[in-house]
């Protein structure tokens, strides 16, 4: 098996120096900068098409804390982060933006800044403690709350149903290893969809099927935190079938539109040589295709599986039936995208421009364009979403009571003229969303990175809108850059 060393979102890959991006003045920033654009400003005045929407995401281990209420049961994610070694500073999201509690000056805050779409995840064990079994109705009650806050704020909810907080007791169970794990699954979808299919009318399955698959089961530095390659991809095949149950669960209870939320990075060749090419295309199948092919045509790509070889646990776990479960038609697909790679002839990965404070993340707009026209070109016209892009910043809160995140302003400002492009190069992309609302909890980062365009003092949980968020303001309301 030659399967590429995976240069996973949120892994410490050693990269290219950190730069801040773009830090020249922001002029629209109402910071009484100078009347001068920054060298790296793309041309000022794209518009956006009539009806595109703006909005930002969050998710719910993330940002709700509250991690012991309300009959909310254990995820993987609680056991992972309070094992001494396994997030920075040993921080959890016990308490995180304690959004289950603040979520109404939350809500405020998102009129504020005029989203129209607001992204965020259902948390499996709030609504099921043990991943089965009858709801929990206060938990589904909290959701309820905030949907319905959302919708008197005048902005459309969209859910994702998992974003990587398994109940521990699934986890105890086989986790997604286990084939019931993506039975389980369809039953607790059907159990929200119930709740709350009314109100929502935009769901999204499945949240970065490959994290879990390449940062909890190959590297192991997320949840559950196994380092087991035979077992990633069999992991690969049950979340995906996990997304096609939801999806078939969606269409019998007939509400809102569905799709997956998939991170897809553009894997280019280092150099020039046929080798390097091939190893890029083969980069590309982990990456990408694993994800896309079995979703969007009901195939896996056959050279990833002879890559894995035959007899795969993958392959092996792959029933009659399962491909076109997988494949159940979906209303839209979810991009979320951070970083390109650079893949050398002998699969291994180079840095190629600054990256942030995560040292994963290569800061390349253009890459946006590479990503979301491809899934067009190779996959059809199927409409497209932005559920995350963003960057860390080192925030701090000045002596002024302000957060200047100028390199934010500049990141989102040219990955959206990266997006304008696509679009008008005939993607159908119909909104974005930043990556995040709020700073929150960033996994094995713990609160060491800032994504969020609202600052928060976790000491005294005080939102202070950071100057990219009065930036994003000004271009939802002139719908552009
Ligand atoms: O914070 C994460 C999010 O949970 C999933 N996508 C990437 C973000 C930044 O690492």
């Amino acid at each position: 098996m030659s399967m590429p060393s995976p240069r996973p979102p949120h892994g410490a890959a050693p990269a290219a120096p950190e730069v801040t991006p773009g830090t020249g003045p922001d002029t629209t920033a109402g910071h009484g900068a100078a009347a001068t654009r920054a060298p790296e400003t793309p041309a000022a005045g794209l518009r956006f098409p009539p009806g595109f929407t703006w909005g930002a995401a969050t998710s719910a281990y993330q940002v709700e804390g509250a991690a012991k209420e309300d009959g909310r049961g254990e995820s993987i994610w609680d056991t992972f982060s309070r094992t001494p070694g396994r997030t920075r500073n040993g921080d959890t999201g016990d308490v995180a933006a304690d959004h289950y509690h603040r979520y109404a000056e939350d809500l405020d805050l998102m009129r504020d800044i005029g989203l129209g779409s607001y992204r965020f995840s259902i948390s499996w064990p709030r609504v099921q403690a043990d991943g089965t079994g009858a709801p929990n109705q206060r938990g589904l009650d909290f959701y309820r709350r905030l949907v319905d806050g959302l919708h008197e704020r005048g902005i459309a909810p969209m859910a994702t149903l998992f974003h990587w907080d398994l109940p521990q007791a699934l986890q105890d169970a086989g986790g997604w290893e286990s084939r019931d794990v993506a039975l389980r699954f369809a039953d607790y979808a059907e159990i929200v969809f119930r709740a709350l299919g009314d109100r929502v009318p935009v769901w999204l399955t499945v949240n970065e099927p490959k994290t879990v698959v390449q940062n909890g089961y190959l590297v192991g530095h997320h949840a559950p935190g196994r380092q087991d390659p035979a077992a990633a991809y069999l992991v690969a095949h049950h979340l995906l079938l996990a997304h096609g149950l939801a999806v078939a669960a969606h269409r019998a209870a007939g509400a809102g539109r569905i799709g997956p939320a998939l991170n897809l990075h553009p894997c280019y060749p280092a150099d020039d040589s046929p080798a390097a090419a091939r190893a890029a295309r083969i980069h590309d199948g982990y990456e990408n295709r694993l994800y896309l092919d079995p979703v969007l045509t009901g195939r896996y790509p056959q050279d990833v599986l002879d890559d894995l070889g035959g007899d795969s646990r993958l392959a092996r776990g792959i029933r009659d039936g399962d491909l076109a479960a997988i494949a159940a038609p979906v209303d839209l697909l979810a991009v979320q995208y951070y970083t390109p790679y650079y893949v050398t002839a002998d699969g291994t990965t180079l840095p190629r421009w600054p990256t942030s404070q995560a040292a994963w993340q290569q800061i390349h707009p253009d890459g946006m364009y590479d990503i979301l026209t491809r899934v067009t070109r190779d996959y059809g016209p199927v409409p497209l979403t932005v559920t995350e892009n963003g960057l860390p910043t080192p925030d701090t809160l000045g002596a002024d009571g302000t957060v200047d995140d100028a390199g934010r302003v500049s990141f989102l400002r040219d990955h959206l003229a990266a997006a304008h492009r696509a679009i008008a190069d005939g993607v159908p992309l119909e909104s974005y969303h930043v990556w995040s609302l709020l700073d929150n909890f960033e996994w094995d980062a713990g609160y060491d990175e800032r994504w969020g365009l609202v600052h928060v003092d976790y000491q005294t949980q005080r939102r202070v809108l950071k100057r990219s968020a009065h930036w994003y303001r000004r271009v939802i309301a002139a719908n552009g850059i």
